[in-house]
């Protein structure tokens, strides 16, 4: 086992007093982009499985609540992060711009702000990463072909360029260093599905958090992708190569198909109806 794996399973199994704790525990997790709207939802779901958490954000984050640690930082300024990630045992890396934006605002956030989170995590030797991907890696896929994590990524925008080189980071720090990572490419993780595309690709709060519980304990993951979506009936995405994460989503969109249907129709030339990215794929450049 490697110094980073060791670390790991050290923090998984005891408490800073040494007293051994459930396997599904760490010490202090790191949680980025802890006031957006995945992290306030985290923020409280993930309380259970570390003993501290570690609040980030570029935003406002509030006071700390009990075993909390409010630690405001640019993902863009390397010093900042490599202080915000000293003394944790796992990151879970929600932080950066999460929508299509012009390059030079994903390259601070997402491109620099990845490197940096993981440069972090070698010096600290923090030995599990749980990245937010995005299904937009794969956004100009069609929607009626069915992918799995072997599929060619076809990033949609700027956003998704970022999100497919914070993968190639993740196995780069994997196959140099050690470090484990699970990227999950989030479809769309709302309260409810907005729109017909999303009847495809919505995850629940309730599944996001046991994928990443999944992510955060599940043994020797090495660099793992995973597709992060509930139990849709039409779903584009095949997780077969992610089985050993023991990922059963509970929800499904089922359950709001009469109220979304209940939208007009979308028009067949619409990107919303032809890419599994939907809109992402016609947005930007900027500035022109
Ligand atoms: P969000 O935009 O609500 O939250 C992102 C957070 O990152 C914000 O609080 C923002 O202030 C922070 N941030 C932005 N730039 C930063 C910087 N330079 N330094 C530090 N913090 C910075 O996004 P949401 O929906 O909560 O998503 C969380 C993560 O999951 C994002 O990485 C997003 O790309 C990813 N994701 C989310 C999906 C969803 O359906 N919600 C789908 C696919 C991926
Ligand atoms: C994403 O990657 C975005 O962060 C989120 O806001 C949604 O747009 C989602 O994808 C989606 O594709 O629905």
């Amino acid at each position: 086992m490697s110094e980073i794996s060791q670390n790991l399973a050290d923090s998984a199994a005891a408490t800073p007093g040494g007293s051994v704790v459930t396997a599904h525990r760490l010490n202090r997790l790191l949680l980025t982009g802890a006031a957006g709207g995945l992290g306030k939802v985290l923020r409280h779901s993930l309380r259970p499985f570390a003993s501290t958490l570690r609040l980030s954000d570029i935003a406002d984050l509030g006071a700390a609540g009990p075993d909390e640690e409010v630690v405001p930082c640019n993902l863009a300024d390397k010093a900042a992060v490599d202080a915000l990630v000293a003394g944790c045992d796992a990151i879970v890396h929600l932080g950066g711009v999460s929508v299509e934006r012009p390059f030079e605002e994903v390259l601070e956030a997402n491109i620099k702000g990845v490197f940096h989170v993981y440069e972090a995590a070698r010096r600290h030797q923090v030995g599990r990463v749980v990245f937010a991907s995005s299904n937009h890696v794969i956004g100009f896929h069609k929607q009626t072909e069915r992918l799995d994590a072997a599929s060619q990524r076809r990033p949609d925008g700027y956003y998704g360029l970022s999100k497919s080189f914070g993968e190639d980071v993740a196995q780069f720090y994997f196959d140099r260093h050690g470090i484990e990572t699970v990227s999950i490419r989030i479809g769309s993780s709302f309260p409810e599905p907005v729109n017909r595309r999303m009847m495809s690709t919505w995850l629940s709060y309730r599944d996001l958090t046991t994928l990443i519980e999944k992510s955060l304990f599940t043994p020797g993951v090495k660099h793992t992708v995973v597709y992060g979506a509930s139990a849709n009936r039409d779903l584009w995405w095949d997780n077969h190569a992610a089985a050993h994460l023991g990922f059963e989503p509970q929800d499904t969109s089922e359950v709001f198909r009469d109220k979304v249907e209940q939208q007009p129709p979308v028009a067949a030339d619409d990107p919303n109806a032809i890419y599994q990215g939907g809109a992402f794929t016609a947005q930007g450049p900027f500035g022109d």
